[in-house]
């Protein structure tokens, strides 16, 4: 059984057409069985994986810029995981940290309070998934302060669950006939600089006062328990709020008794160069959610914030069978023994110094680019109808095609489906970097004009 990790051999190799026979054969049988609503980017079955490179049943190793969705940033299967998910798994598999605790969720709780932002006394507890852990900080932030209503963002994406689905904001593919969705939910717009309408630079100052009105005037401050906002958003379009908006929103919070919570589940441990994106500016939130690049792959989400808040629900108030399961809990410990040993957010700054000129030069040669923007490894390039803002997914699907057919793996999203990201492997190697935005190159370069439908 060949094994995953840093030793595969970290090159792009195509033996066969992308998808070759063996994972079409796979995926006539996946036809068969699997529900179609459960739907992949790029339909090769992946046999082993590691560094920055997937590798399928055809025998065909892809560069990897998206990272499974921003999990895998300490590399697939890799050793400091691998070890102690393997003792771990001999030593016992559950108990249930609501029947019989264990000594692994302690130390992840403590590694949470240690890393997030913020020197104040912290309580975490742990969950299995992103949106498992945004409605607990809903229910936590509901339950200390009294208040209901919640306040998320235009382009906000939480999850798929009816609680997370009413904070999401895109309709198609997440929301469309789900309804109806959890009430007391409030939406504002975001800072998004390249649409905000009197431009980039009245961007921060307007959107503050727009957001704050509209809680004054539509909900009033003192019934919001929470507002909750991505530091980076994430499948919304990697929309990076200009400087100011998030420690001022953070202070309008404060000043009001709202708890201000910061998904950082796709920004978090060490994906934009910190260790989560909110240390940027030095914004401290009272509730961090966490998952994804948390556990290196394994599945795991935690509620971190401080202990007042945490501690306000009452004993029992919070858990589920498998909540920071001890395998894991012990996958958590080795991908945060990873990013300390590698410094990975020093890793992801590099990774951001060498992708943001190529993407800016990239910008520079083709106006369909309207946008760069991103920090870290969390960059994206967003496509419109040169010289306006309508929007061009036709260009990015035609992008992302031509690079999976070239063994990059590439990932798109926004709103209106017209942005590519870049997520690699915060270990991915300099070499596979350059390959990876040379076939990007090319695939922008033959891409041709933006179609004139431009939604989906
Ligand atoms: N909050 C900021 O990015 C998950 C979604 C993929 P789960 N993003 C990937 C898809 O299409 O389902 C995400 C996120 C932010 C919450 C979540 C939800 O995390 O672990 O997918 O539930």
């Amino acid at each position: 059984m060949a094994a995953g990790g840093p030793a595969l051999p970290q090159e792009r190799r195509l033996v066969t057409d992308i998808p070759g026979p063996e994972s079409r054969r796979l995926l006539a049988r996946r036809d068969r069985s699997v529900a179609r609503a459960v739907s992949h980017v790029l339909p090769v079955f992946i046999t082993v994986a590691g560094g920055g490179v997937l590798v399928d049943a055809d025998g065909n190793s892809l560069i990897d810029f998206g990272s499974g969705i921003a999990v895998t940033s300490v590399g697939n299967s890799a050793p400091e995981v691998v070890e102690r998910v393997t003792q771990q798994v001999r030593r016992f598999t559950h108990t249930c940290f609501m029947v019989a605790p264990y000594e692994e969720y302690v130390s992840v709780c403590e590694e949470l309070a240690r890393l997030t932002p913020g020197g104040h006394d912290k309580r975490s507890a742990l969950f299995n998934s992103g949106a498992e852990a945004v409605e607990n900080a809903v229910k936590i932030a509901r339950h200390a302060t009294g208040r209901p209503a919640v306040v998320a963002f235009d382009h906000a994406y939480h999850g798929r669950t009816n609680l997370t689905m009413a904070l999401t904001a895109k309709n198609m593919p997440y929301k469309h006939r789900f309804g109806p969705f959890a009430g007391e939910i409030y939406r504002m717009p975001m800072a998004y600089p390249l649409r905000w309408p009197t431009g980039p630079e009245n961007c921060a100052e307007e959107a503050f006062a727009d957001v704050t009105e509209l809680i004054h005037t539509q909900i009033g401050e003192q019934n919001v328990a929470a507002v909750i906002i991505e530091p980076i958003q994430g499948e919304g379009g990697f929309v990076v709020p200009p400087d100011g908006f998030l420690p001022r929103l953070a202070e309008f919070c404060r000043e009001n008794g709202i708890v201000f919570i910061a998904d950082e589940i796709q920004t978090g441990f060490c994906r934009t160069g910190d260790w989560f994106a909110s240390d940027h500016e030095a914004v401290v939130p009272d509730l961090v959610t966490t998952a994804k690049g948390i556990a290196g792959g394994l599945p795991l989400a935690a509620v971190t914030g401080r202990a007042v808040l945490m501690d306000a629900v009452h004993v029992g108030g919070l858990g589920g069978t498998y909540g920071g399961n001890p395998v894991a809990c012990a996958a958590a410990l080795g991908a945060i023994t990873e990013m300390e040993k590698h410094d990975l957010a020093g890793r992801a700054r590099h990774i951001g110094s060498v992708m943001l000129p190529r993407l800016s030069d990239l910008a520079a040669r083709h106006p369909v680019i309207a946008d760069v923007r991103g920090r870290g490894a969390m960059l994206a390039i967003e496509l419109t109808v040169p010289g306006t803002l309508q929007p061009a997914p036709d260009v990015a699907k035609r992008i992302a095609a031509a690079c999976h057919s070239a063994g990059l793996m590439l990932l798109t999203c926004g709103t209106f489906g017209n942005v590519l990201r870049f997520l690699p492997p915060l270990v991915i190697g300099d070499h596979l970097l350059d390959e990876g935005l040379s076939i990007l190159e090319r695939a922008v370069a033959s891409a041709g004009p933006a179609g004139p439908v431009a939604h989906g």
